[in-house]
C-alpha cells in the first residue's frame, strides 16, 4: 500500500544488510531445537500468527501527575496516532490492531477513520470508554463514581456513554467493549463498599444489555489508584463475580500493572480460563504499582509464565477462549514508537519461549512430583535465545529484522517534527 509512512526499500535494503547472519543464527538455533524433537518452522509459522494490539494513546508521551516531557514530532490527534501506530506495525508486523479510547479519539465520521486506518494497514481493536475524568461542558461530575456513582444521573451519563463508545466501535469494527472504572474512595466511610457494588452492578448490566450479538464487554479491575482506600473492581475477584453476574459475553481483562505487589498473576489468569472468563490482557511491566513501564522491562519471566498458561489454556480450551491481546504503556522517557516496537518484541518473546517448553516432559514431571525436572522443562525454554526466530518472522512479513535501528535510519520522527505542531507543555497528561 502506498499511503505506509516507511519506504519498503529502507526496510529491504536494512534487511539485506543483516539477513546472512540471521539465516545463520537461525540455522544453529533449529539444529540445537531439532535435537529435542522441534522443528523450527513450526515455531516461526505459530509465531508469525500472533499478534498484539496497541494502545491509541500510547503514540502520545504518556506523562505523571508531575509532569509530561512532550517530544518534537509526537502526534496530537487520532489520524496521527495511527500514522504512528502503522510505522509499528509496518517494521514490527506484530500490530496490526489500534485499541482506541473515547472521548479522547473522538472524530466526526468513523466510518471514514475506518478507511484511513485500513490505508495504512491497520484495523480496530477493543474500544475502551472513559468515565474517569470529567470532560469540557460535562453535565454530571464523576467525583462521586461513574457507574457506580452515588448520583443516579451520573450513573446514567457513564451507561450512555458506555453505549456511545459500543455504537462507535461498530462503526470502526470492534467487537470488544473494555470497561476500567476508576470508581471508588479515598476514605473509611466514604460509600458503602456493598451498596456500591450493587450500583455498578446495575448500571453494568445496563450496558450489557445494549451489547450486540458477537460483542463482548471485558472488566478491567485494578487495585488502586485513583481511589486510594477502596476500589469497586479492585481484583480479578470483584471482576470474575460481576463478569458472572452480569452474563456469558462478560469476561475479565488482565491489565499486568493492576495487582498488588508480587501477586500470582500467571495463577490468576489460570482461574480466570478455568471459568471461561478470560477476556483480555494489558501488557505492560511493573516495580511499584501501576507504573505502565515497558512490557518485559522488570520482569520477563513473569511474562513467560504468563504466556505459558496461555498455551496451557490453548491446550486446554474453555468455551469462548479467545483473549484480547493489547499492549497498555505509558511512555515518559522513550520515542513510544520505539518503546512499542520492543514491547511487541518482548511480547512475542514470552510467546515463542512459551511454546517451546516441553509439555509431555511437564506434564510427566509434574505427575511424578519430579519437581526439579518440572521446573527444568520451564526454565530450559526460557533461556533459549529465540531472538532469530522472531527476526525471521519478521523479515518475512515484510518488517525490518532490526526495527530499532530500521527506524532510526527512517528519520520518521524527524519527519514529523517539521510536519506536526508541538504539543503544548503540561497538557494531555492522563
Ligand atoms: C487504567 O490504569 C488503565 O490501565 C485503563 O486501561 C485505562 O483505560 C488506561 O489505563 C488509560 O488510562
Ligand atoms: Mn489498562
Ligand atoms: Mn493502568
Amino acid at each position: 500500500i502506498s499511503t505506509l509512512p516507511i519506504s519498503t526499500e529502507l526496510i529491504a535494503e536494512h534487511n539485506a544488510a543483516l539477513m546472512a547472519s540471521v539465516d545463520e543464527d537461525y540455522d544453529a538455533l533449529g539444529r540445537k531445537l531439532s535435537r529435542t524433537g522441534v522443528d523450527i518452522d513450526v515455531v516461526k509459522n505459530k509465531v508469525a500468527e500472533f499478534t498484539v494490539a496497541v494502545p491509541s494513546w500510547g503514540a502520545g508521551r504518556g506523562g505523571t501527575r508531575f509532569a509530561k516531557f512532550p517530544i518534537p514530532g509526537e502526534p496530537t490527534n487520532i489520524h496521527e496516532k495511527l500514522e504512528d501506530c502503522a510505522v509499528i506495525n509496518q517494521l514490527s508486523q506484530a500490530t496490526p490492531r489500534v485499541s482506541p479510547h473515547f472521548p479522547w479519539d473522538k472524530v466526526d465520521d468513523y466510518s471514514a477513520l475506518r478507511e484511513e486506518a485500513a490505508s495504512l494497514g491497520l484495523g480496530f481493536d477493543a474500544v475502551n470508554s472513559n468515565t474517569f475524568q470529567d470532560q469540557l461542558g460535562q453535565a454530571h461530575s464523576y467525583s462521586t463514581g461513574s457507574l457506580s456513582s452515588t448520583d443516579a444521573a451520573t450513573r446514567a451519563q457513564a451507561v450512555e456513554h458506555n453505549i456511545e463508545c459500543i455504537e462507535i466501535g461498530q462503526k470502526l469494527g470492534s467487537t470488544d467493549l473494555t470497561v476500567w472504572v476508576g470508581d471508588g474512595t479515598n476514605f473509611p466511610g466514604q460509600q458503602d463498599l456493598g451498596r456500591s457494588l450493587d450500583r455498578y452492578l446495575d448500571s453494568a448490566a445496563e450496558v450489557y444489555a445494549a451489547l450486540p450479538g458477537t460483542w463482548r464487554m471485558l472488566l478491567e479491575h485494578k487495585m488502586f489508584e485513583p481511589a486510594f482506600y477502596s476500589s469497586v473492581i479492585s481484583d480479578w475477584g470483584s471482576s470474575i463475580l460481576a463478569a458472572q453476574s452480569l452474563g456469558d459475553k462478560c469476561k475479565c481483562l488482565v491489565d499486568l500493572g493492576h495487582h498488588a505487589p508480587n501477586v500470582n498473576i500467571e495463577q490468576i489468569v489460570a482461574r480466570l480460563h478455568r471459568f471461561g472468563k478470560l477476556g483480555g490482557f494489558h501488557f505492560n511491566d511493573s516495580k511499584y504499582g501501576d507504573d505502565d513501564l515497558d512490557s518485559g522491562s522488570i520482569n520477563p519471566h513473569q511474562l513467560f509464565l504468563v504466556f505459558n498458561e496461555l498455551i496451557e489454556a490453548e491446550l486446554h480450551p474453555r468455551e469462548g477462549f479467545n483473549p484480547a491481546y493489547m499492549i497498555d504503556q505509558s511512555h515518559n522517557v522513550t520515542d513510544p514508537i520505539e518503546s512499542m516496537m520492543a514491547s511487541a518484541d518482548a511480547i512475542l518473546t514470552a510467546y515463542t519461549k512459551a511454546i517451546l517448553v516441553d509439555r509431555q516432559g511437564l506434564t510427566a514431571a509434574q505427575e511424578a512430583n519430579d519437581t526439579m525436572l518440572a521446573f527444568q522443562a520451564l526454565r530450559s525454554a526460557y533461556k533459549t535465545d529465540t531472538s532469530p526466530i522472531l527476526a525471521k518472522v519478521r523479515q518475512e512479513k515484510g518488517g525490518a529484522i532490526d526495527m530499532i535501528q530500521a527506524y532510526r535510519t527512517s528519520k520518521y520522527r524527524e519527519r514529523k517534527s517539521q510536519a506536526r505542531k508541538p504539543v503544548g507543555l503540561g497538557s494531555g497528561i492522563v
